[in-house]
């Protein structure tokens, strides 16, 4: 049997099997997502694939009850272990009225639900690492008890957002975890054509915080690491920048066509690697998960996307008149 990691991390048997149906979730509203998008029922996807070990990892390590997280438009997995449900994430795809991100109006991926605090991000990328600073500075001015979480990819730590939200709060010692989904590439753009340093946590010392880099295709890593800066930024002691080496699994989005920029060989590498399998094969060489458990999650998951869809496509669009709403302050009336 092989070593058990995750109860030196504190982590129960059913922790982790919560962990693995979370990221399998997202893997397959994913999918899903994709299908609906080719027979044209929904307009547009942008995809997780890839990726839902750092989400997952990252998002258990935090406080679920507390912490406000800023995820960015793959961020799948974070919004899931934080409450959003299946439906209301198909409800998004689909556009429809009762779209908890925006009642249908902004595309998938631009996430926001007040009651989990999942805060609403911007099209325009790395907008969301100021705000996260900004809450963070708020919260310790009036002596509250959390702290932010906000993600970002590779290509966005290049905006001029990133730099003057992690120096603001490395100044001010303010409990944030920046977390980049490093997937190697921005659309088109290879790594080596967006940094001139190696890692993108070689940039944390400008900005007087520790930068650490693990592997993102490990849930228990991530989870170790975002544990550790969640109890530094809860002890007072600021910021933390982790980057995650992850990989895109898709194309950029459902309009993009990566083969024009990336060998097939390279992405078959990649899916070797995939962290639905290994961290499935983790849990059956630790004796956590059997075949009857593994079918009995997959059952569960399938259903549910199927909900879901069922559900989203028959659901309303949003009325014409409420173009509006939620844009400007509701008006009290003439009287
Ligand atoms: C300020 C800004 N510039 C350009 C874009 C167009 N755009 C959307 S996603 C993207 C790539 C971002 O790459 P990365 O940060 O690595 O995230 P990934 O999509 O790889 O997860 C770009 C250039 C945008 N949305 N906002
Ligand atoms: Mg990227």
């Amino acid at each position: 049997m092989a070593e058990n990691r995750h109860h030196s991390l504190g982590l129960s048997d059913e922790k982790v099997l919560e962990m693995y149906e979370t990221m399998l979730m997202s893997r397959r509203l994913d999918e899903r997502m994709w299908l609906l998008n080719r027979s044209g029922k929904i307009p547009f996807v942008i995809s997780c694939q890839g990726q839902e070990a750092a989400q997952v990892g990252a998002a258990f390590a935090l406080d679920r009850e507390k912490d406000y997280v800023l995820p960015y438009y793959r961020d799948m997995g974070v919004v899931l272990t934080f409450g959003m449900t299946p439906t209301e994430l198909m409800l998004s795809g689909f556009a429809k009225a009762e779209d908890p991100n925006s009642g249908g109006r902004q595309m998938p991926g631009h996430f926001g639900q007040k009651k989990n605090r999942i805060v609403t991000g911007s099209s325009p990328v790395t907008t969301q690492v100021p705000h996260a600073v900004g809450i963070a500075l708020a919260g310790k001015m009036e002596k509250k008890d959390f702290l932010t979480f906000v993600t970002f990819g590779e290509g966005s730590s290049n905006q001029g957002d990133f730099h003057e939200g992690a120096n603001f709060a490395g100044v001010h010692k303010l409990p944030v975890i920046f977390m980049c989904e490093n997937n190697k590439y921005a659309i088109s753009v290879p790594i080596e054509k967006q940094l001139a340093c190696e890692n993108v946590s070689d940039r944390a010392i400008g900005y007087g915080m520790p930068g650490i880099t693990v592997d993102g295709n490990d849930p228990l890593e991530v989870y170790k690491v975002v544990k550790e800066a969640a109890d530094r930024a809860r002890r007072g002691e600021g910021p933390t920048l982790v980057e995650t080496i992850t990989y895109r699994l898709t194309a950029h989005s459902s309009d993009d066509d990566d083969r024009v920029y990336r060998a097939p060989d390279e992405v078959a590498d990649a899916k070797t690697k995939d962290p639905i399998i290994t961290f499935g094969a983790y849990l059956k060489e630790t004796g956590v998960m059997d075949d009857e458990v593994e079918k009995k999650i997959n059952d569960r998951i399938m259903k549910q996307v199927n909900e879901a869809t069922e559900y989203a496509e028959n659901a309303p669009y949003a009325n014409p008149e409420d173009a509006l709403k939620y844009v400007y302050a509701e008006s009290q009336g003439d009287a």
